[in-house]
């Protein structure tokens, strides 16, 4: 729970509204481009821990939820059919089958047209519960709840102590739910306390409503599967991979691994853990944006099953600090074409030349072209000088929403863009509840999660998902 997670909400400026919105980006072939930001919510306040998903069955069909502001109890949802133009607007997960929805709420759409949602509910995080919409997200319905398991001869590792709700529990907790659809199949990976060990588990799918039963959690194997703060992504052949970064504390830096499970559903588990990269952000690596609540790398994955040229290539994106707690942090970019055995060098995508912090990115691949999308927070417009990217004359503290896309593969990627119309800036709000502490000054997070179709020589259109204050 840290930006879909418990441990950070991002809560901003002081008694401004704030907005939920989807950004339609609009990227001519040849010309310039238009960035429209809609709010979603209507709500006041400021929505946290959002996500967005596209149908990829009807992509005027998108969902998009978020943690209300300053209550922790239910979400937000918002659904529209005509690619955003109108929006059927509810709040779920209050009570009822779903449970007391707190956080950590992510969404995944299958090529069927199933929309999972994985969330964690108040009354304990004893399990991961995961909900089920057959009707493009207008209902949701629980359909599973994942147990997580202490593996054998685990033991906690000595500085995972006391960071969320997760720890405070007696026996095996989860936290930090990641959704990813395949071909035939979703998954769901966490991180199991106290053991502070990934986990996965997935279920089959064959149709609109239509699955199996999710296996048994497995863990990622050796005292390298210890971690958190992770993701899941699917492969075209059903394999699965999980990132996550080891130290889950502290600011002196993390190793980011992968883990491959190389048959998904079948009999294999995951393999030795491999080292992806050495990040010198922790667990808790306080920036001057994210000073209440910190950032870690942020580990994110992203598989092209597009079928294109570009097929089977896995890409993964982290967070790096140039010279330890410099506070100038860059988002970074990697990819591989051999199911996470190799990787090529790692690239830098914020094209700044700023010393200030780019943090917490997302990444998606348009599925029906290939094409990679990231987006992340970014403070280069903060000089401390004034003007429309400080509101209050202290430098790297104020953070828009930016992103960058590839349509070859990574190889190459256009300039820079800037997404949010609105510098997020303010005053901490007081919030009752102790595993929320207030964050300032961070718009919510701009994650592309999903991106629509292009045709040939038709505008690219890539829908982000972003909150605002
Ligand atoms: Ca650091
Ligand atoms: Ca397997
Ligand atoms: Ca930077
Ligand atoms: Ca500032």
């Amino acid at each position: 729970m840290r930006e879909r997670r418990l441990l950070t909400m991002f809560f901003s400026p002081s008694a401004a509204l704030a907005v939920a919105v989807v950004a339609a980006m609009t990227v001519p072939a040849t010309a310039g481009r238009t960035i429209s930001n809609i709010n979603t919510s209507v709500e006041p306040g400021n929505q946290a821990e959002d996500a967005i998903a596209i149908n990829p069955t009807d992509p005027q069909n998108i969902v998009t939820i978020s943690s209300r502001s300053g209550h922790f109890r239910g979400l937000f949802k918002a659904v529209t059919f005509d690619g955003g133009k109108t929006w059927a607007r509810q709040v779920i997960g209050k009570r009822g089958p779903l449970g007391v929805i707190c956080c950590d709420e992510q969404l995944a759409f299958d090529r069927f047209g199933n929309l999972w949602m994985a969330y964690l509910v108040r009354s304990g995080l004893d399990t991961v519960p995961i909900a089920l919409s057959s009707d493009g997200g207008l209902t949701l319905r629980k359909v599973a709840a994942i147990v997580p398991t202490k593996p054998t001869g685990s033991r906690s590792p000595e500085n995972a102590a006391a960071k969320g709700p997760a720890l405070r529990a007696s026996g095996a907790t989860a936290d930090q739910p990641s959704i990813s659809t395949g071909q035939n199949s979703v998954w769901v990976s966490y991180t199991s306390f106290p053991s502070v060990t990934i986990q996965a588990s997935g279920a089959s799918v064959r149709g609109l409503g239509d699955f199996g039963s999710f296996s048994p959690p497995e863990s990622v194997p050796t005292s390298g599967g210890r971690g958190d703060y992770g993701d899941t992504a699917v492969g075209p052949d059903g394999q699965v991979m999980v990132t996550y970064q080891d130290q889950t504390n502290g600011q002196g830096g993390s190793h980011i691994y992968v883990a491959l499970d190389p048959d998904g559903l079948g009999p294999a588990g995951f393999g030795d853990p491999r080292l992806l990269a050495r990040s010198r952000v922790g667990g808790f690596d306080y920036i001057p944006a994210q000073r209440g609540r910190s950032v870690d790398a942020e580990a994110n994955l992203a598989w092209d099953k597009s079928g294109g040229s570009h097929n089977g290539r896995v890409y993964a994106i982290w967070t790096q600090e140039n010279g330890n707690e410099s506070d100038d942090t860059d988002v970074m970019f990697q990819y591989s074409d051999d199911n996470g055995a190799t990787w090529s060098a790692a690239v830098r995508l914020n094209d700044d030349q700023t010393p200030n912090s780019q943090f917490n990115p997302a990444i998606a691949v348009d599925q029906t072209t290939g094409f990679v999308a990231i987006s992340w927070y970014d403070a280069r417009a903060d000089l401390g000088s004034g003007g429309p990217g400080d509101t209050d004359g202290v430098p790297n503290d104020d953070t828009q929403v930016w992103a960058t896309y590839s349509r070859d593969g990574g190889a190459t990627f256009a300039p820079n863009l800037r997404v949010s119309k609105v510098t997020g800036a303010g005053t901490a709000v007081p919030f009752r509840h102790p595993w929320w502490q207030p964050e300032t000054r961070c718009p919510d997070p701009g994650r592309i999660e999903a991106a629509a179709r292009e045709g040939h020589g038709a505008p690219l259109r890539v829908r982000m998902r972003i909150a605002m204050a």
